[in-house]
């Protein structure tokens, strides 16, 4: 019966976990796809089983018809070779599966530069200001569809070819959604422009997809009914995200079109105008509607910044009157070609906010947990607290992504406690040793994830407190540690049982210990936010959900001790 129940609760446990794992939590690193091949001639590099012997090569460059040379003249033991082949893709097609070779890619250029090394990265103090670079480190907004009603979107250099897709014109005379101003390329840019590419500049959310809808003309003005029908149109398409760099007087139309659009889960941004007085326009003053006023650099109200009601949230406008205090984007040039321009308005700040709303959505949230989550982390700028200048606040995506991330540690703080109470209630402990190792086992799982709230001054000390003690070592070593596989093991759990177990005070703490890094092991392999060294991505799980329940067995195992003391068998 007692081995019956106990498996029950590991597998309910189990359940639990994969039930409740929530998006993907911000990993260590920005996520760059492998290198692509392509059929034009080209540099290939293939790392060799080690030590491949002179004749093994020369035979392996006979079967492709290719010649190698080491890459470096150290390179011998670890057999790094590269060869230039006349065509990239076909040669890396042949060698697969050839035994001699472990891996082989397309040579990837890297340059000696910071990241991003997007070269004209430190004119984007709008993309400091809003803390860009911790959206990519959450997954730069992969898969989200962000919307973009606007003069249309055509590809530029910095914007390719893959992250725009679909679409439609609303715009008589013009068939495609391509754009024949540079406001909507533009605004897109600071959606999705491709980012550590090392050209021009960088996006809030590269990952994107950007589906372009022409509802501006070649003067940059449209009709309320074609933007309406655009946004129902973009909903119909699965857009998550509708960008609106535009405003106008009040449509009904337009006003109920939007709010359908909120209505069906998708987050709707809006200009709030720039007439530098109060009386936000239509989308923007919609209840529902996010409205977005502008800051220059110096993070006050840029000076043509429409304000009021309808106001929910600032963004980096720009101002052109400085050096470099526009909002710089590669868009087209009218003449063909493309070029990074400088602009200023409340249309640019408005991107910025959707962008960030798609990197909130890409980890998981819905619109409005997205919402909440912008709103809640804005920086108060201008009176305390909520006023009609910049709404909640100052946009921080920063911020955004960390509140996500305590809302992460505070789950799993309580998946690990009710992991444990559950688990010494059902072997028979007493209420109060059970609510013990319940606690134990939150604290371990999900560490005092409320710390950060309590407003004390900042240290290292509450900060590693109020973390899971799985990520302890990429806190205390470097966050490469996060990975390291015999952390993310059994190993400390079993060692901690065995030695504490038999302990009167500190079985239970073991216990804690070992119910909370098992939850913490069992929901990185649900949620594959823990990629351990040496496995790939399916290994890498099946090693997290193996030694998550090798954890809990040991678990059971003190608690059963614990039990057996209790009764006066021990
Ligand atoms: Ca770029
Ligand atoms: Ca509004
Ligand atoms: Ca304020």
């Amino acid at each position: 019966m007692r081995k019956l129940s106990s498996f029950f609760v590991i597998a309910l446990c189990l359940a639990l976990i994969w039930l409740l794992r929530p998006a993907p939590i911000p990993g260590t690193g920005f996520d760059e796809p492998p290198a692509q091949a392509t059929d034009a001639p080209g540099v290939v590099v293939f790392d060799l089983v080690d030590n491949a012997s002179d004749a093994e090569i020369e035979a392996f460059e006979a079967r492709y018809g290719i010649d190698v040379e080491y890459s470096s003249d150290v390179s011998q033991d670890e057999a790094l070779v590269r060869a230039t082949v006349p065509d990239a893709r076909a040669v890396l097609q042949a060698v697969a599966g050839d035994p001699l070779v472990e891996v082989a890619e397309p040579e990837v250029r890297f340059e000696a530069t910071g990241f991003p090394n997007d070269p004209m990265w430190d004119k984007q103090w709008n993309m400091r200001l809003i803390d860009a670079p911790a959206g990519w480190r959450a997954g730069s907004g992969r898969g989200v569809k962000v919307a973009v009603l606007d003069t249309g979107v055509s590809v530029v250099e910095d914007l390719p070819e893959a992250r725009v897709v679909g679409g439609k014109s609303f715009i008589r005379g013009a068939k495609t959604p391509a754009d024949d101003h540079g406001h909507g390329t533009h605004v897109a840019g600071t959606i999705a422009q491709a980012t550590n590419n090392a050209a021009g500049v960088a996006g809030v959310a590269p990952e994107v997809t950007i589906v372009p809808y022409k509802v501006l003309n070649g003067m940059g003005f449209g009709s309320s009914d074609g933007i309406a029908a655009a946004v129902d149109e973009a909903v119909d398409q699965g857009a998550q995200v509708i960008n609106l760099s535009l405003g106008g007087g009040h449509s009904a139309v337009l006003h109920k079109a939007v709010n359908e659009a909120v209505a069906r889960g998708v987050v709707v941004v809006a200009a709030a105008g720039n007439t530098g007085r109060r009386g936000v326009g239509c989308p923007g003053h919609a209840e529902d509607v996010i409205g977005v006023s502008a800051v220059g650099p110096d993070d006050t109200r840029a000076f043509y910044s429409t304000y009021g009601p309808g106001v929910e949230i600032a963004a980096p406008g720009g101002d052109t009157r400085q050096a470099d205090g526009g909002v710089l984007q590669d868009t087209i040039d009218g003449k063909g070609g493309h070029a990074y321009r400088a602009f200023q308005g409340t249309s640019m700040a408005t991107p910025h906010v959707a962008g960030a709303a798609a990197v909130l959505i890409g980890m998981g949230l819905d619109a409005e947990a997205a919402t909440t989550a912008l709103y809640a982390t804005a920086v108060d700028r201008g009176d305390p607290g909520f006023d009609e200048v910049y709404g909640h606040g100052r946009l921080d995506l920063g911020a955004a992504v960390r509140w996500v991330g305590t809302r992460h540690n505070g789950l799993l703080f309580g998946l690990g406690g009710l992991m444990g109470l559950a688990l010494s209630l059902l072997a028979g402990l007493r209420l109060r040793s059970s609510l013990g190792v319940g606690a134990v086992a939150a604290v371990t799982a999900g560490g005092l994830f409320f710390l950060p709230w309590l407003g004390l001054p900042p240290n290292a000390l509450l900060e590693l407190l109020s973390r899971d003690l799985i990520s302890w070592p990429g806190f205390i070593l470097g966050a490469e540690w996060t990975h390291f596989p015999l952390w993310l093991s059994a190993l400390v759990p079993t060692f901690l049982a065995f030695l504490l177990g038999p302990s009167r005070l500190l079985g239970g703490v073991a216990a804690g210990v070992c119910v909370g890094m098992a939850a913490g092991l069992c929901f990185g392999a649900a949620a594959g936010t823990l990629e351990p060294w040496w496995f790939g991505d399916l290994m890498g799980r099946a090693w997290l959900a193996v030694n998550g329940v090798g954890a809990l067995m040991s678990a059971l195992g003190v608690v059963g001790m614990q039990k057996m003391r209790q009764d006066g068998m021990l």
